[in-house]
């Protein structure tokens, strides 16, 4: 790679956060319960218990979050809305919350005074507990017209002002999470001892994917139809997403590491930029997983203008594997010869590898053929949680996380010819990591959750340079 090599000078980067995870002032302003609100007050559910009733404060506190991106450089910022806050029962039907509306539209005024684009999720996990009651939320099909209402009621309020729209943030969460093993709201399974209200691990993830694949094409053409000959923005869905290797060469290994990839991505990516679901699914699922007719795959064939990529790592894959949701695979970070991967970090899910970043990012798009934005990408250093605070900001393997990256990145636009379009760190604070509660913590800002002061960690530097040195003027 030259020296020289810069990223284009619209490249947008800045950093993630989700309305749940953060915002706190879950009873404000008209703001009705999500399903995660209701999932976290069970036992046993988070750890410590704790829930997201304070998170960082930054409903109340949105005008420090500003000030903070603006001190970083940050030319965007990737938050969600909360559906509840703006329609608290959240159907099509229900009535719209102005309160709620007023809240985000004053936030994205701040954000554009500051300079900084926003990039809105519409979608990211907070289903309102009313459609959960009533019908069962992402299992039944009326949350399609639900959803895309909802939408649009976003469009109309701040589309003169977002042009940059993703609909739902990583189905596969949702739909496997909350659906197969019950670790995410709304905590449904097989097992009655965890989800005594029922569930089915073997058919309910594959229909609520379909039916997120479904909301999301339908809000997509609203907007298409309705919004965007006058609004002029962009709108897709954001997958997660982590790259596979084979973890030998042994051809049983090579097969199994495209079925977790087909798992873990083409079951979203495929039907969304394809037009069908990938053949290793219908092989391993037959009639479980649902069709789509002709007219449906018309709507969701094309349905993203670019592909939204969430991802964290990469994985070594092995075959012979029990969960139908890792495609029949086992994953792990321990090479043949008993090294590890990469750096591992507080999760056990994580670590570095910045070579498997550069795989994947060839892989997708090579793919699927579509400019990539990078939505999400993050570490949490492990035991930074028990830290004092002046070690925590010292976040040195983050740094080297990071680094390693943006390294990949540039590389795979100015050696590979990969075209990416931005960039998004997660995350902009330490915050409510779902089941995992408050002591994972993926922030590049500190946050210290007596006094919710906000410090800088070294990693915050450590971007806000990177990107000064790497984009063109
Ligand atoms: C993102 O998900 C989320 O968008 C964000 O809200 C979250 O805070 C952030 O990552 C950090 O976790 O061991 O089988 O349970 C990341 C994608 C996919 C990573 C599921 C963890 C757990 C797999 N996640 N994975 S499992």
């Amino acid at each position: 790679m030259s020296a020289m090599s810069k990223l284009p000078a619209d490249f947008l980067w800045g950093y993630a956060t989700a309305s749940y995870q953060i915002e706190g002032s879950t009873t404000a302003d008209g703001r009705a319960p999500s399903i995660w609100d209701t999932f976290a007050s069970k036992p046993g559910k988070t750890l410590d218990g704790l829930d997201g009733t304070h998170a960082t404060e930054s409903y109340a506190k949105w005008q420090d979050d500003i000030a903070l991106l603006k001190s970083y450089g940050a030319k965007s910022y990737r938050f969600s809305l909360s559906w509840s806050r703006i329609i608290p029962k959240g159907g099509k039907d229900d009535p719209v919350n102005d309160a709620g509306i007023k809240h985000y539209s004053d936030f994205i005024d701040g954000l554009l005074a500051a300079g900084i684009t926003p990039f809105v999720t519409i979608y990211h996990w907070d289903l309102p507990q009313e459609l959960h009651d009533r019908y069962g939320g992402w299992l039944d099909r009326r949350i399609i017209d639900d959803f895309a209402n909802y939408a649009a009621v976003c469009f109309r309020a701040f589309g003169d002002r977002v042009k940059h729209w993703l609909t739902i943030n990583e189905p596969w969460c949702v739909a496997v999470l909350g659906y197969c093993v019950g670790i995410h709201a709304p905590g449904r399974c097989s097992d009655r001892t965890k989800s005594p209200e029922g569930g089915d691990s073997a058919t309910e993830p594959w229909i609520v994917a379909h039916n997120e694949i479904l909301a999301h094409a339908q809000a997509v053409k609203i907007y298409r139809e309705q919004f965007k000959p006058a609004q002029k923005g962009q709108i897709g869905i954001t997958l997660n997403g982590d790259w596979c290797m084979p973890w030998d060469n042994s051809p049983e290994n090579i097969k199994a590491t495209q079925d977790a990839l087909d798992t873990a991505i083409g079951w979203f990516a495929d039907p969304i930029y394809l037009g069908y679901y990938p053949a290793s699914m219908k092989a391993m699922l037959g009639a479980r997983l649902p069709e789509f007719t002709p007219a449906e795959l018309a709507l969701v064939h094309g349905s993203s203008d670019f592909y939204g990529m969430n991802t964290y790592t990469t994985k070594l894959i092995k075959a012979g594997g029990t969960l139908e949701h890792h495609g029949l695979t086992d994953s792990t970070f321990t090479r043949p010869d008993g090294t590890q991967l990469g750096v591992q970090a507080h999760c056990s899910w994580l670590q570095a590898y910045a070579p498997g970043f550069r795989a994947l990012l060839n892989y997708l798009w090579k793919k699927y053929n579509m400019p990539i934005y990078v939505t999400e990408n993050g570490f949490a250093v492990k035991d930074e949680g028990t830290k004092p605070l002046s070690e925590a900001v010292e976040d040195t393997d983050r740094v080297n996380y990071y680094q390693g990256n943006l390294e990949a990145l540039l590389a795979a636009v100015a050696e590979d010819g990969c075209d990416i379009r931005s960039y998004y760190g997660w995350s902009l604070l330490d915050n409510f990591e779902w089941g995992d509660g408050y002591v994972t913590r993926f922030g590049v800002t500190y946050v210290n959750y007596d006094t919710q002061e906000r410090v800088p960690k070294a990693s915050a530097r450590f971007i806000a340079t990177w990107f000064k040195e790497h984009v063109a003027a």
